[in-house]
């Protein structure tokens, strides 16, 4: 981490500064430029606290992608690791040892929060939010896998969300079964969504987002202690949703570090989520990923060489040659 402080040099040919033929892309020892990087303004730093699942498509990865989608540069500390129906947590100390490392370095613009594995992780994440003392906290209070029936956090850890982390997070992003759980009310209707939204804001959280993807009508429910909203959004028939909870949530967190205001950032995130969803692919057995870089993509990678920019310039921009 210290290494960002450290002076950081790009070594680049001279024949790049003044080149007639192809970039050469190797340096020789004495043909070397020295650029500095410290002028750069960093983008707004958001940290996840979530678990690291090795398909990349939910969890810690999903987030960074999420965050780098949104120009947003990511942080994070790692609660458990998920391995298909088995789960190995990270125990608090060590999840202790991360937040400390990460807060005395780096200023966050907001945080995330996924899973929490059990009580000791989510009562070392109240302790470091009261220390950290960051304006947006998104709670994505990931319970269990929307596939299969591992527990993302014990029952005592259950409670504690319930009465410790809802009242210090900005926004929760419940589905229906969290939703249910945390208000202690069954839903089955967006009514039901609004009276469970109400009692979560009334248990001391700011905002909620219910999110109704699994009702046959798929609407999602922002309630931010003043007004109801229903954010309808398109159902995108696909089986490539892993993840979808985690980028939502993240995508929110990436717009409230932007400095949006909360509705605007549910109504964004929203949008972004639809669309990652509706470009996600498969790469294995079961649900694939979301494209998180649906933007990006629309304009093709590089074909060759003679189209990489070089010295942040496009080849295409550089004087024609002498
Ligand atoms: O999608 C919920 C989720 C969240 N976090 C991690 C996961 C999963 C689902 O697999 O692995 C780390």
């Amino acid at each position: 981490m210290h290494a960002a402080h450290e002076t950081r040099t790009f070594r680049l040919t001279g024949s790049l500064l003044n080149r007639t033929q192809p970039v050469p892309l190797f340096a020789d020892a004495e043909d070397i430029e020295t650029l500095s990087n410290h002028h750069n303004s960093a983008p707004p730093i958001v940290l996840t606290i979530a678990g690291f699942d090795p398909s990349a498509g939910a969890g810690i990865a999903a987030d960074l992608k999420t965050f780098a989608a949104h120009n947003c540069y990511g942080v994070a500390a790692v609660t458990a690791l998920t391995v298909l129906k088995a789960m190995y947590v990270t125990p608090a100390a060590e999840l202790r040892a991360q937040l400390d490392a990460l807060l005395e370095d780096v200023k966050f613009a907001a945080i995330k929060i996924g899973m929490l594995g059990h009580r000791g992780n989510a009562a070392v994440v109240a302790e470091f939010l009261d220390h950290a003392g960051v304006a947006s906290v998104v709670l994505d209070p990931v319970l269990r896998p929307t596939q299969g029936s591992v527990e993302f956090l014990d029952g005592s850890g259950i409670k504690f969300l319930g009465e410790e982390l809802l009242k210090r997070a900005t926004v929760v992003t419940p589905n229906i079964v969290e939703a249910e759980l945390l208000s202690g009310i069954p839903i089955k209707d967006t009514a039901g969504m609004e009276a469970a939204a109400r009692k979560m804001v009334e248990r001391g959280a700011r905002a909620v987002v219910v999110k109704g993807g699994h009702l046959e009508k798929a609407v999602d429910l922002l309630f931010d202690g003043d007004e109801v909203l229903t954010l309808g959004g398109d159902h995108v028939k696909t089986e490539n949703t892993h993840g979808s909870g985690c980028t939502f949530a993240s995508a929110i967190a990436a717009q409230l570090a932007c400095g949006r205001p909360l509705r605007d950032s549910v109504f964004l995130a929203k949008a972004y989520v639809t669309k990652a969803i509706e470009k996600g692919f498969s790469i294995g057995k079961g649900p694939g990923p979301l494209d998180h870089f649906y933007r990006i993509h629309q304009e093709p990678p590089p074909r060759g060489i003679h189209e990489v920019p070089q010295h942040g310039m496009h080849p295409a921009a550089e004087p024609a040659s002498r």
